[in-house]
């Protein structure tokens, strides 16, 4: 990392996920192809491989090869393609425009769509069970465990979506916009940081010092996201800007002003920084990979 840019690390870093994931999916031609086809279209349709880049940063950090990292590192992009395909789907955010392309829906169809969100949840569940993702089988539970929790009902993905669905159009409440906030973005940014960790054995101080890392990066994520649906271009976004004014959304810059939402990402990451700076060399790509989250909107 030394004298390579974030962008240049994150580049390299989605190069090797790329390859990764390319195999842990079955070919275009596997039958049934459509699914095959389908899950493909969206999961290798570029992105910034963020979350695959969390894992594989915090797990270098404490001594892990990044190549152990890559298992666990696919099985959270499939979890986040999964998230979007559905998110995008007519009965949630109804978008045309994800990663730059039309939606996983608009070329398969809503049914295929829905299944191919499905099976790329189930694969992550698969990958990460396997005898690559992790040496022993305590590890791979506990990443089993964190991934499922992450993307779960319970203060994560899936209950961050349903109070963001049932908040459209209705005032909310700075608590209730921190909680749509951490559970739908934070936690599988968190989850990340942590999976990382469990791969390389880490110790439970370590873990907690990654978990307030991830946790505080994955607020500011998606305050900077909030805050870019306003001030960036389709082309700069891949996805259609402006559509949460557009549908009532919950987001800091509608409850808090644009500025005082930018303060609070700046904090955050000040803090994620604080929390990881004492991991040692490690905490360099740690630290660079927290200011690229809010570099676009600071
Ligand atoms: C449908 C179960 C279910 C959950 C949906 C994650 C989510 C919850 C919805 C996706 C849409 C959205 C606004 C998510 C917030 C997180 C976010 C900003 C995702 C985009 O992540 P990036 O910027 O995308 O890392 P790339 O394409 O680079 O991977």
């Amino acid at each position: 990392m030394s004298n390579e840019s974030v962008e240049a690390y994150l580049a390299r870093r989605a190069e090797e996920v790329n390859a990764s994931l390319a195999r842990l999916v079955p070919a275009d031609d596997v039958p049934p192809a459509t699914i095959h086809k389908a899950m493909r279209y969206s999961l290798l349709a570029g992105g910034k491989r963020l979350r695959p880049a969390l894992v594989i940063s915090a797990g270098e950090a404490l001594g892990a090869k990044a190549e152990k990292l890559l298992p666990a590192a696919c099985a959270v992009e499939m979890i986040h393609t999964y998230s979007l395909i559905h998110d995008d789907l007519p009965a949630m955010d109804d978008d045309d425009l994800r990663r730059g392309r039309p939606t996983c829906h608009k070329v398969f169809g809503e049914a295929v769509a829905i299944l191919a969100g499905d099976a790329l949840l189930t694969r992550a569940f698969e990958v990460l069970s396997s005898q690559e993702a992790a040496p022993d089988a305590e590890r791979r539970l506990l990443l089993v465990r964190e991934l499922s929790a992450a993307a779960g009902p319970v203060d994560a993905l899936i209950g961050g979506q349903v109070v963001d669905l049932e908040s459209e159009g209705k005032p909310v409440t700075a608590a209730t916009l921190e909680y749509i906030h951490r559970a739908k973005t934070g936690a599988l940014l968190r989850a990340s940081v942590v999976m990382g960790g469990i791969v390389a054995g880490a110790t439970a101080e370590q873990q907690v010092k990654l978990h307030t890392y991830g946790e505080k990066i994955g607020l500011a994520f998606q305050i900077a996201d909030d805050v870019l649906d306003l001030t960036a271009t389709a082309e700069q976004l891949g996805k259609t800007p402006g559509k949460d004014v557009a549908v009532g959304k919950a987001t800091y810059p509608a409850v808090h002003g644009i500025e005082a939402s930018r303060a609070m990402a700046l904090k955050m990451i000040s803090e994620a920084c604080a929390a990881v700076q004492d991991l040692g060399k490690g905490a360099e790509i740690l630290t660079a990979l927290a200011r690229f989250v809010v570099a676009r909107v600071s």
